[in-house]
């Protein structure tokens, strides 16, 4: 954590600030003297380190990545129901109705380009199906419209936003809670595909190994972590749309463009007294997206492909260099075939819709290991037969490489890339790595280690 004293401007400086701290692995900064608001505080990439996941679920800092992926794994088995309480530091002050004004709020202008000032981006949506009752938590992104309005982009395939577009079918208002400045395992989660119907706030309480404390909105039949910064509440009327974006991306772009989209109609606010605005800084890696979804990514696909029985050995979402949008898997190969079953169950999954790259490997690779990764697609993938294309597919507005039909239509390319020897070959066709840990008979590689300071080597 870096407290910075200086006066700061909430136009740029701030996310210049941000951004800069990503890309070279500065501290956290806390913002305690922002332009124009005297009194306001803004927290900057909570978890863009992996060290920050790591301390968020009271584990050693230095801690690896594919370990804190593990450890993840194990606490998700046993999910935690929250509890509910009846008051809590969100309730310290209350603005309802006319008080309202979103611009008491230092947000920040963030990129140079965004559609506004983003005020959530370090948060969660809450909302209700239905049909159902049950209660979804992502981490969408709210522009500020004006001091009583925000604006959001809501892709039809994720969670929080199919329940929406029902409201809307039903020409109903949906009910919303947008929750600013959570703890820092609920803020990991929401942004996790963890499914319809599964309940985020339990997948919370399992990580964090407590409960999560739950207290009732003023204005809306929603529940929200009694212990966060900001609690907005409010409604989305039907077929509203009021141009919003773009915004500078987790792809590492500018993405989304200005398009109409739907509008969120505050209705009340409650917060800490001198609440600390999150935030995030989305651009090109790291981030706090390229954390989260390592994390959430490979937990939910091992999860998916041991549950189907693939003999797996790892997988990663790309850790720990960035990840977007690409997948490694390492398995044993028993039978033909088995790097397009096990690329068809990821893409069935919420989360591989927004992983248009599989890559399938032998046991051999370390998918952790970028260099062994490339290494396997370079030499190993046939540029013919060991690339499947599969065509319109599910896809979203931010994605980099669509055009523009695409971009408006969520329409989305797949591409497996299968860097497994096929189970035809011949024995004697299939090379033989040139290492030293796998060429070299056990006895030579003893005696070369072994000896490897007489030879002179200092390391
Ligand atoms: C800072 C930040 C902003 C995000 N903004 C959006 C967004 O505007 N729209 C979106 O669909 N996903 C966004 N995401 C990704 C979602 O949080 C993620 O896909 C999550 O799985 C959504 O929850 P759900 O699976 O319950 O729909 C964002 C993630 C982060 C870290
Ligand atoms: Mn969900």
């Amino acid at each position: 954590l870096q407290t910075i004293e200086k006066e700061v401007d909430w136009n740029l400086e701030i996310g210049a600030i941000t951004r800069r701290c990503c890309e070279i692995s500065a501290p956290s900064p806390l913002f305690t003297r922002i332009k124009d608001y005297p009194g306001g505080r803004i927290f900057g990439n909570p978890l863009a380190k992996w060290s920050r996941v790591a301390l968020a679920m009271e584990m050693a800092a230095d801690t690896l990545p594919v370990d804190i992926i593990r450890e993840y794994m194990q606490r998700r088995k046993n999910p935690v129901k929250p509890v509910l309480v009846s008051d809590g530091p969100c309730k310290e002050v209350k603005h309802i109705g006319d008080d309202i004004n979103l611009l008491d709020f230092p947000a920040p202008f963030i990129h140079h380009g965004d559609g506004g000032r983003y005020l959530s981006t370090w948060h969660f949506m809450v909302n209700k199906d239905p049909d159902s009752g049950w209660v979804n938590w992502g981490m969408y992104r709210q522009m500020i419209h004006d001091e009583k309005t925000l604006g959001s982009i809501l892709i039809p395939s994720q969670d929080g936003p199919s329940i929406y577009y029902k409201y809307e079918a039903r020409d109903k208002p949906m009910e919303f809670a947008t929750v600013i400045g959570p703890d820092p395992i609920s803020a990991l989660v929401s942004c996790n595909p963890v499914g319809f119907g599964v309940n985020e706030v339990d997948i919370a309480g399992a990580i964090r190994k407590e409960p999560v404390e739950l207290v009732q909105c003023e204005t809306v039949d929603l529940m929200v972590p009694a212990h966060a910064e900001i609690i907005i509440e409010g409604i989305v009327m039907p077929h509203e749309r009021k141009e919003e974006g773009p915004f500078g991306e987790y792809t590492g772009y500018s993405a989304g463009g200005r398009a109409p989209r739907p509008v969120f109609h505050v209705q009340a606010i409650t917060h800490r007294k001198d609440p600390i605005l999150t935030m995030s800084n989305m651009g090109t890696p790291l981030d706090d997206w390229d954390i989260v979804s390592s994390v959430g990514f490979s937990a939910d696909f091992t999860h998916e492909l041991q549950q189907k029985g693939f003999p797996i050995r790892d997988v990663a979402y790309v850790v720990p260099q960035c990840s977007v949008h690409l997948v490694v898997v390492s398995t044993k190969v028993p039978y033909a075939g088995i790097a397009k079953q096990i690329a068809s169950a990821i893409w069935s999954t919420k989360g591989g819709l927004t992983t248009p790259y599989v890559v399938v490997c032998n046991d051999d690779v370390d998918p952790t290991n970028l260099d062994m990764v490339i290494h396997a697609i370079t030499t190993k993938c046939h540029p013919n037969n060991g690339i499947t294309k599969i065509p319109n597919t599910v896809g979203h507005a931010l994605l980099a490489f669509s055009d523009p039909h695409e971009t408006i239509h969520n329409i989305g390319q797949w591409c497996l890339i299968d860097c497994t020897w096929p189970t035809d070959w011949p024995k004697e066709h299939i090379p033989t790595r040139m290492s030293f840990e796998v060429n070299y008979p056990k006895e030579m590689q003893e005696k070369v280690l072994n000896n490897w300071g007489k030879y002179g080597f200092k390391e």
